[in-house]
């Protein structure tokens, strides 16, 4: 069987990027413990270097989300230099609204009104990271929410967000966008101020254009049907920006494409569809991933080409036989032509593809074989590693 893809899917994925996270390089683990795995990163200069490998070895992964304070550094115009030095650039800005005493009632959403103002002004500063690094994302993850019925209003909080919202969109600059994450539960779990995609876009909305909703793969009840949120958003033209990851039972910050790969592939198969792929289209595919116990920037490239898998297989989807079947209604012929896609071996077509663009046609064996993974283990002795929150 012919390894190659056609050309439209090969050129489509060709131009496909994945920004990976930074905390994704640092110590990691649950409330019991947190591991240390030798030749750990100690700092954001370290973290970037380690994403620069997982860019060197997969050709797709050329930017990296900050988050500040964990990546707080003297001089961002240096620490961008340094990204670019090493081929990637600064992708989005993740701010932190979840650890600070302070913000034990609500962060944007505190009816105290200096503590509201704390809470934005620590938006403020990342604008001003955002400026100096090139960055185009300010990403907002609300960590407010209650615990108890009673303990606060619902509607008084979404007014106080709604307005702390307007504050931070009115300081970006024009070519800036905020973009807005919901999730269930946690740390709260009775309300969640921004529990859902509903509410995310009607905060987005209201804000303008450029505020756009970001859809993390975990941050849903069990069993929601996810891609039919993707086609929603996108049909608002609203999708800003995903956080890849999968999960098992909660937020579980696994592997993305690790749980449930048949998921991931169905919503790579609403953006092929709504021709959300392109890097122009607006749509940013990035990664929350945590690695607990798992080497990390291995685990960042298998996740990268889990996204790059299902996205090779929503591109073979027969798309003639689909529509046909679809509108004749042929329940069975239009479930399998999207079954066939699914069950196709694209590992070898894209083999073929990365052997085209001077690529290693197996980046985990080809990272492995570099002695990166040693090199840093004796290079790193030595000083703090930085870990999720350090
Ligand atoms: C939290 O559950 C979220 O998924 C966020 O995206 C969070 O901001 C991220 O993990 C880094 O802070
Ligand atoms: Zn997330
Ligand atoms: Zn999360």
């Amino acid at each position: 069987m012919s390894h190659s893809l056609p050309a439209p899917a090969a050129e489509a994925l060709r131009s496909q990027t994945i920004e990976i996270p930074s905390w994704a390089f640092g110590n990691a683990g649950t409330r019991f413990k947190v591991f240390t795995l030798p030749g750990g990163p100690r700092d954001p200069y370290e973290k970037i270097a380690d994403a620069a490998q997982v860019h060197r070895y997969t050709g797709i992964a050329p930017r990296v989300s900050l988050h500040i304070p964990w990546d707080r550094v003297e001089d961002y115009d240096d620490l961008a230099r340094h990204a670019a030095d090493l081929g990637v650039q600064i992708g989005a800005i993740n701010s932190n609204l979840f650890q600070d005493d302070d913000y034990r009632l609500g962060s944007l959403t505190h009816a105290d009104e200096r503590i509201r103002a704390k809470a934005i002004a620590h938006h403020r500063e990342c604008i001003d990271v955002m400026r100096a690094t090139g960055s185009q994302d300010l990403k907002i993850w609300l960590p407010d929410g209650t615990n108890y019925p009673g303990q606060d209003s619902i509607r008084a909080r979404q007014d106080r967000l709604a307005d702390s919202l307007a504050q931070i969109y009115a300081a970006l600059d024009a070519d800036q966008r905020l973009i807005l994450e919901y999730k269930f539960f946690e740390p709260y779990f009775y309300t969640m101020d921004i529990p859902d995609w509903g509410t995310s876009l009607l905060h987005c909305l209201a804000l303008g254009e450029r505020a756009l909703v970001v859809l993390d793969t975990g941050h849903h009840a069990p069993n929601t049907n996810i891609e039919f949120i993707v086609a929603q958003l996108l049909r608002q033209g609203r999708l800003g920006a995903f956080d890849f990851n999968s999960r098992f039972y909660a937020d579980d910050d696994l592997m993305v494409g690790a749980a449930d790969p048949f998921q991931l592939f169905r919503i790579m198969h609403e953006i092929v569809q709504a021709g959300a792929l392109s890097p122009d289209s607006g749509v940013s595919f990035m990664l929350d991933q945590c690695h607990n116990i798992e080497p990390k920037i291995q685990g960042q490239i298998r996740s990268v080409l889990n996204v790059q898998e299902a996205t090779a297989k929503a591109l073979l989807v027969d798309v003639e036989a689909l529509g046909a079947a679809q509108r004749d209604g042929q329940v069975l012929e239009a479930n399998e032509a999207l079954m066939d896609a699914y069950h196709t071996d694209v590992r070898p077509m894209l083999a073929d593809l990365r052997a085209d663009q001077g690529l290693d046609p197996d980046p985990i064996a080809a990272f492995k074989a570099s002695g990166y993974v040693d090199q840093v283990a004796d290079a790193r002795v030595g000083g703090a590693q930085a870990g999720w929150g350090a």
